[in-house]
C-alpha cells in the first residue's frame, strides 16, 4: 500500500485552504458564499455534495517559467491544462488555459479549477517597457523554496506523504497570497498601468495573487437578485447565453473590484485587482453545439440575446437528438454533462468589467496556442476529448 496521499486529496486540502485564505482577505466572498448558499439550497437538486465545495480561482502570471512550474505545481494535485482562450482579440493581453482534474470520478472527489493566464510580452508596444518588464519578472521568485523542493520530490518519488502534502499546500498557498507591497516604485506602476491596466497587476507586486474565487450556484438569476438586494455592485449583465430551461455551458456575473490600498517601493497608493464573481454551469456543448452557440453569440453582439438564441433547441430530446449536446446514463435515463471549462468572450467580460475606465485596446494579432505550449512545456488537453470519453453516444438519428 503506497504511503502516498492522493492528488485528489491535496486538491481538495488545497482547494479549502485558499477558500479559507480569501475569506479573511476578502469579506464580500463569504457574503457571495452565504448567498449561493441559500440560493442552491432553495434550488435543491443532485450533486449538493459536489457543489457545496465547487470553486474555481484564476491567477496571472508573468513567465514562461513562472506557468510551467505553476502547471507542475497543479500536476502534484491532479489538475492539468485544459484548453487554451485567446484574451487578445478582446483588448486584453493575455493568453490562458485552465487547470482542472480530467476525469468523472477526480471531478467528483473535488472539482477544483484554475483559469490560469500569461502575459503576452509581445503585446507590449513600447519597447523600453518590454525589457523593462522583463527585467523586474526575471528579479521575482513566486514560488516559496519549500513549495519547489515538494515539487521536486513529488515528481520524482511519485507523490507525497502525509507531513509533506500539508506542507506543500502551505507552502504553495504563499503563491496565491495577496501582498499590498508592491516591488516597484509608483512611477513605473503607472507607465505599466498605462500600457495597461492588467499589466500592472501582473508585474508590479511580488506574486500572482488569487484574484477571485468563484463559486457554483444553482440559479444565477436568483443569486444574482440577492447580490443586488444587498446591496452588492454586481455587474449589470451575466455573460453567457441567456437564462434557459436546459442550462447550457456557463453563465457568469461579478462585483466590481475592490479599490485597495498598496505600498509601492517609494509612495503609498492603490490598485484594483480582486473581485467576486458566481457561475451556474450546463451541459456540455458537442462541436457541433458549440459552432451554433458561437454563431448565435456572434449574431446576438447585433441584436436582441433573447430572440436569437431562442433559435437554440432548449429541450433535452431536442439537444440529445440533433447531438448537441454530451450527455451521460443517469439515475433517469440520459443526463446532461456538465461543463467544466470556461467561456472565451465570458473570461474578456470578467476581464473587463474589472477594468473600468480602461481604453479599449486593439491587438491585431494572431493567437498563439503554440507560443502558449512552448512557455508551458506541454501541449494543452482537447476538451472535447474528454467530454467524448465521459458521454456515450445516444443512437444515431435517422430521419
Ligand atoms: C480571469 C478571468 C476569467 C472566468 O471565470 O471566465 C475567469 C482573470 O480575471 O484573471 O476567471
Ligand atoms: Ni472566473
Amino acid at each position: 500500500m503506497s504511503a502516498f496521499v492522493d492528488a485528489d486529496q491535496i486538491r481538495a486540502r488545497f482547494a479549502a485552504a485558499l477558500s479559507d485564505m480569501y475569506r479573511a482577505e476578502v469579506p464580500l466572498y463569504a457574503d457571495l458564499l452565504a448567498i449561493v448558499g441559500d440560493v442552491n439550497a432553495q434550488a435543491g437538486g443532485t450533486d449538493e455534495a459536489r457543489i457545496a465545495i465547487e470553486r474555481h480561482g484564476a491567477i496571472r502570471v508573468g513567465t514562461a517559467q513562472e506557468l510551467a512550474t505553476m502547471a507542475r505545481a497543479f500536476a502534484v494535485m491532479g489538475m492539468e491544462p485544459v484548453g487554451y482562450y485567446d484574451l487578445a482579440p478582446a483588448g486584453v493581453p493575455v493568453h490562458s488555459t485552465a487547470f482542472r482534474p480530467l476525469t468523472e470520478a477526480t471531478l467528483a472527489a473535488n472539482p477544483f479549477r484554475v483559469f490560469c493566464s500569461l502575459l503576452r510580452h509581445d503585446l507590449i508596444g513600447d519597447a523600453a517597457l518590454r525589457d523593462e518588464v522583463a527585467a523586474i519578472l526575471a528579479r521575482r521568485q513566486i514560488f516559496v523554496p519549500r513549495a519547489l523542493d515538494l515539487i521536486a520530490q513529488a515528481e520524482r518519488d511519485g507523490g507525497l506523504g502525509k507531513g509533506d502534502a500539508d506542507a506543500f499546500v502551505s507552502a504553495l498557498l504563499e503563491t496565491f497570497r495577496w501582498h499590498s507591497e508592491a516591488t516597484v516604485t509608483a512611477k513605473t506602476y503607472q507607465r505599466l498601468a498605462a500600457q495597461h491596466r492588467l499589466i500592472a497587476d501582473i508585474v508590479a507586486f511580488k506574486g500572482p495573487h488569487i484574484n477571485h474565487l468563484t463559486p457554483r450556484t444553482l440559479d444565477i438569476d436568483a443569486a444574482q437578485a440577492a447580490m443586488r438586494a444587498r446591496g452588492i455592485d454586481a455587474k449589470d449583465t451575466i455573460e453567457g447565453p441567456p437564462a434557459r430551461k436546459v442550462p447550457i455551458l456557463l453563465r457568469q456575473t461579478s462585483f466590481k473590484a475592490l479599490n485597495e490600498a498598496v505600498r509601492f517601493a517609494d509612495v503609498g497608493g492603490r490598485h484594483t485587482a480582486r473581485f467576486g464573481e458566481i457561475e451556474q454551469r450546463g451541459a456540455a456543448l458537442t462541436p457541433k453545439g458549440r459552432a451554433l452557440y458561437d454563431r448565435l453569440l456572434a449574431q446576438a453582439r447585433h441584436g436582441d440575446t433573447r430572440a436569437v438564441f431562442a433559435a437554440f433547441p432548449d429541450d433535452l430530446p431536442t439537444l440529445i437528438r440533433e447531438g448537441l449536446i454530451y450527455v451521460r446514463r443517469g439515475a433517469d435515463g440520459l443526463e446532461p454533462i456538465t461543463y467544466e471549462d470556461f467561456l472565451p468572450v465570458s473570461a474578456a467580460g470578467i476581464f473587463q468589467s474589472n477594468l473600468s475606465g480602461e481604453a479599449r485596446r486593439d491587438y491585431a494579432t494572431a493567437s498563439s496556442q503554440a507560443a502558449f505550449e512552448r512557455a508551458l512545456g506541454r501541449a494543452v488537453i482537447d476538451p472535447f476529448a474528454l467530454y467524448a470519453a465521459m458521454a456515450i453516444m445516444p443512437e444515431p438519428v435517422t430521419n
